[in-house]
């Protein structure tokens, strides 16, 4: 190790992200001696890495923005009704710039370790670069979707072009015109990116694994005066949020999908195909993600959409899902995805008939054929919700590792701490809210939850806290209950834990919370009002 000086703090976070930000803003309104350590060069976590090109919200901006400061509601303007990746980050850093948030965090410091001492009532935080932190409180805010992973394809790292993962985007500027470009993978970030490749690019190929079941996002500008109709609405949209389950302003239609007759459900379907956002999915039938009847219904309304869209019947027949109903997955939003494979210069490739058999350093070679490219680009996605911890080594009481006691699956209390792992908050973490939300709307709760905890104690003059085996175990339990009526609980896709990339990820579990938000937040309403219930506190 370079130094030996070891930084002290009252509570140390992980992650200048969204849920970092706003915890490092409360902690010091709180008076608490807080250090923020990113491993990135700047604040925004996800806007700051996943610079691809298509990046933007899925969510209404206006109803993303953090809720909590009426001073950032009136001097920040939305451009969009879904904001694209650059102005994402310009917001984080206004955020930044508004509160002087940079003085309290360490940029470039990725976490490699961090493990309790019981004796000092600690942790123990310790960087890549040999320096060390220690503090009495543990704050991850390390974000769901923040773990990329490569294909594990043999001679990934062979290619001699131009190689990029959508979720470590380069900062320098990256062209497409006149260059072969390989897509790999058709997730949510695959389908912005290629969207929006397409516009300029050479040639395209798109390498196809399973296809996902895409609605449009229907995005427009905000002018000046429709900026100031939003504003004077805040407190109605957030109180919307707070309603709905997802804390999206949309809320599920509350009929069941089979008691209309079959002209009535599709002049539903059809309404909310033309609305933007995540209208389709999340404002659909109350039962259309849970009743296989219903579920067929607007999977097939889907079907119909894309063939409209697709010119040659062959290309749809690929774009089409077969393995899984609409909404059963993460639905990627779009904006003429599908259009793209009109283009004479686009070709699908579809894995399940000729799979990759390795990169080459010219391309891909897939069973039956072999692709030179300029560049080949990895959507391939992220050891979800877990990874990140997993990607630290975490070591509670007794040295035990949380990677091994997550084996199987999360464990937790609220998703916010772990049985063996004392004064350690997760925020956004497996089985919490945030996972499956309009993740600013749970990112405050959780930070409010948390700081309103540590000030309990310092209150009552106690120091350490941790979930009770018993607490952690009901919890468990009522979240996979949660999730088990869901049709996603049978498929896979990163809420079900599977990765294939990743090894000890190959089995289905649960990664989200399938409650809502509003249950949610009435049982953490509840633990507080029972004196943080579940926790031991001493
Ligand atoms: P996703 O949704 O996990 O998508 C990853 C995509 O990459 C998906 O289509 C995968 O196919 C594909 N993939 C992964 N590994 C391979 C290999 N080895 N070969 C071929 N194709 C592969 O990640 P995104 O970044 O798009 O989105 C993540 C979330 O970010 C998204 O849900 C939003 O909430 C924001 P598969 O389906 O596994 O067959």
């Amino acid at each position: 190790a370079k130094s030996t000086a070891i930084e002290r703090w009252d509570v140390a976070v992980v992650g200048a992200g969204l849920s970092g930000m706003y915890q490092l803003l409360k902690l010091r309104q709180l008076g608490f001696k807080a250090r923020v350590y990113e491993a990135g060069g700047d604040v925004g976590g996800t806007w700051y890495w996943n610079r691809y090109p298509g990046c933007r919200f899925d969510s209404e901006s206006w109803s993303y923005g953090f809720s909590f400061s009426p001073e950032v509601l009136k001097e920040w303007n939305w451009a969009e009704h879904f904001s694209s990746q650059p102005e994402n980050l310009r917001y984080c850093q206004f955020l930044a710039d508004k509160f002087d948030l940079r003085r309290d965090i360490t940029f470039n410091a990725r976490v490699k370790s961090a493990s309790w001492d019981e004796a000092a009532g600690e942790w123990e935080v310790m960087f890549e670069d040999g320096k060390r932190a220690r503090s009495r409180f543990l704050i991850t805010a390390i974000g769901p979707l923040s773990a990329p992973t490569m294909p594990n394809i043999p001679g990934a790292n062979d290619f001699k072009g131009e190689c990029y993962h959508t979720g470590l985007w380069p900062q320098h500027e990256v062209t497409f015109a006149g260059k072969r470009v390989a897509v790999i993978g058709t997730g949510a970030s695959g389908v912005q990116a290629i969207t929006e490749i397409a516009k300029t690019v050479g040639h395209l190929t798109v390498f196809q694994r399973t296809p996902n079941w895409c609605t449009p996002l229907r995005n427009s500008r905000i002018s000046p005066e429709e900026m100031e109709k939003i504003r004077a609405r805040y407190d109605d949209i957030f109180r919307r949020c707070r309603e709905t389950w997802g804390c999206f302003i949309h809320t599920a239609d509350q009929r069941n999908a089979m008691d209309l007759t079959p002209e009535e459900r599709e002049a539903v379907f059809e309404e909310l195909y033309n609305q933007p956002g995540f209208s389709f999915w999340q404002g659909n039938f109350r039962d259309a993600l849970i009743d296989k009847a219903a579920n067929d219904e607007m999977t097939r309304f889907v079907v119909k959409k894309i063939r409209a869209r697709v010119k040659d019947q062959k290309i749809a027949d690929k774009l089409i899902p077969t393995n899984h109903g609409y909404g059963t997955r993460r639905v990627p939003l779009e904006s003429g995805y599908y259009e793209v494979y009109n283009q004479p210069n686009v070709r699908l490739v579809d894995l399940r008939e000729t799979p990759i058999e390795r990169i080459t350093a010219k391309g891909v070679k897939t069973s039956d054929a072999e692709y030179e490219f300029d560049m080949i680009i990895f959507a391939t996605g992220f050891d979800a919700i877990t990874g990140a911890f997993d990607r630290i080594d975490i070591r509670g009481v007794g040295g035990r590792k949380l990677k091994d006691k997550w084996a199987d699956g999360p464990h937790t209390y609220l998703g916010l701490n772990i049985a063996g792992f004392p004064n350690f908050l997760t925020l956004v973490g497996p089985h919490n809210a945030a996972t499956f939300c309009n993740i600013p709307r749970c990112i405050e709760q959780n930070v409010d939850f948390v700081g309103d905890m540590l000030v309990y104690m310092r209150d009552k003059g106690l120091k350490r806290l941790e979930a009770t085996a018993e607490a952690e175990d009901e919890w468990t339990a009522h979240v996979y209950d949660t999730g088990s009526k869901l049709l996603a609980m049978q498929v896979d896709s990163w809420i079900t834990g599977v990765n294939k990339n990743v090894a000890g990820r190959q089995k289905r579990t649960f990664m989200a919370y399938a409650g809502g938000a509003p249950k949610y937040r009435q049982k953490c309403e509840e633990v507080v009002a029972g004196g943080y219930e579940g926790f031991a506190l001493h």
